[in-house]
């Protein structure tokens, strides 16, 4: 299904006068208190997300997988709904992929198809947490830190191999995230871990073209309980250093135990150049990859904050990958992804609303209060005004939910494609 230019027009047209209103009463209220107005919309429009493409059918749990209708079978049909989705929202111009669930099989197609939906090739994932059939050894006990030569190597080839299709679809960056671990105290030598798996990045690392990039994702636990090899940031950093200058760490949001100040860790990795990427979701106890922003909004916001003073004065950090990495459990994975790229666009937007001189003045005042004041008068505006404009001046829908449900997608969806696809991914 392809969406036209003039059904949006059409769902736009009755919601049309509300947001002039709406619009033009936040732009005066703005405008005289000193924001311009036209250059956060312009940040707005420039502000693309990728969508990983494992993440547009339903998503599993531990326990189970409830398939959705209409999911897309093929990497060609995942990216027609990331086209459906950009077209919607202006926000989703670009696709991450992740292999070997997603290997294109022609090059030539797949990159104008992309071209045609103004979809880019952001960074390419690599899988060394399954075993693929017939694998010659297994990653049962570890890819990149296995104590076997050979499980490490395979996982090293793997990854080489990742940066290829990466590089013949236009790629510039490889995102590694390992499971390995241990579940029990004893199982594994913390130190040898280490070292196999900074030797091993490096090998990788060494490999790639020139103008690649490599971002070493962290987490605390899970698929391991009781230890991860790259478990925290300052693990990634480190074996980010080790690597060389075009490796980075990547932030996943659900990556942190309780609590964790996920902003301050933005903002000291940007100040030294070292936060490549970063992977959207929300969280309520863990990696619980829910819809962004559905649990802790002023969170978002706080991290926003930082990424927005980093984007602006730490111009050694590079331009971020930006990515949802959101399961889809329980609602329809498009729609789950409207709402998680409205939040993204929110946090973003208010985030430029921060008066950072007066905070500056503030903090060096030692006025707690007003510190807090300045934060919570940018979050409590209410920006989707700002959103709705950014959208349409790109030709999107003013409100892109509501547009996709008037617009019948998911009906189409199914009948173009059934009820039984099934996507891959996990
Ligand atoms: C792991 O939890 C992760 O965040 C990594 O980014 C993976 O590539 C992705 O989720 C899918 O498993
Ligand atoms: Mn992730």
């Amino acid at each position: 299904m392809k969406i036209q230019s003039d059904h949006i027009e059409k769902v736009n047209q009755p919601l049309l006068k509300q947001h002039q209103e709406d619009f033009s009463y936040l732009n005066n209220r703005l405008t005289s208190a000193g924001v311009q107005v036209d250059h956060v919309i312009d940040k707005l429009a420039q502000f693309q997300v990728a969508i990983p493409s494992w993440a547009l059918g339903a998503g599993g749990t531990r326990f189970g997988r409830f398939s959705f209708k209409g999911e897309p079978a093929t990497l060609e049909q995942k990216l027609d709904d990331i086209g459906l989705l950009h077209h919607l929202t202006q926000t989703a111009g670009a696709v991450s992929l992740h292999i070997p669930w997603d290997i294109p099989t022609d090059y030539k197609a797949i990159k104008e198809q992309a071209a045609a939906l103004d979809i880019k090739f952001d960074a390419v994932n690599s899988n060394t947490f399954q075993d693929q059939k017939d694998q010659s050894a297994s990653y049962k006990h570890g890819s990149l830190s296995n104590s076997s030569a050979d499980a490490r190597q395979l996982a090293i080839e793997h990854n080489k191999e990742v940066v290829k299709i990466g590089d013949q679809l236009g790629s510039k960056s490889l995102t590694v995230w390992l499971a390995d671990g241990s579940s029990f105290p004893g199982q594994i030598n913390f130190q040898d871990a280490f070292t196999h798996t900074q030797n091993s990045l490096k090998e990788i690392y060494n490999s790639m073209p020139a103008d690649w990039s490599m971002f070493v994702e962290y987490k605390p636990y899970e698929p391991n309980f009781y230890s991860t090899v790259i478990q925290d940031w300052g693990t990634s950093l480190m074996l980010a250093q080790g690597c060389g200058d075009r490796a980075y760490t990547l932030v996943d949001l659900g990556h942190h135990l309780p609590n964790t100040n996920i902003e301050q860790i933005v903002s000291t990795l940007m100040l030294q150049g070292k936060l490549g990427g970063f992977h959207f979701n929300d969280s309520k106890y863990g990696d619980d990859d829910l819809t962004v922003g559905s649990i802790k909004p002023y969170a978002l916001f706080l991290i926003f904050n930082e990424l927005v003073q980093g984007m602006e004065r730490n111009t050694n950090n590079p331009a971020l990958s930006w990515m949802i990495d959101a399961s889809h459990n329980v609602k329809d994975p498009l729609e789950d992804l409207i709402q998680s790229l409205e939040a993204i666009q929110t946090a973003y937007a208010k985030a430029q609303l921060i008066d950072h001189q007066q905070l500056r003045k503030a903090q060096n005042n030692h006025d707690v209060v007003q510190c807090q004041e300045i934060l919570q008068h940018a979050y409590l505006t209410d920006v989707r005004p700002l959103l709705k404009e950014a959208r349409k001046r790109g030709g999107g829908a003013i409100d892109p939910l509501m547009a996709y449900r008037g617009l019948k997608v998911r009906e189409q969806l199914i009948k173009e494609r059934g009820s039984n696809t099934v996507a891959t991914g996990l």
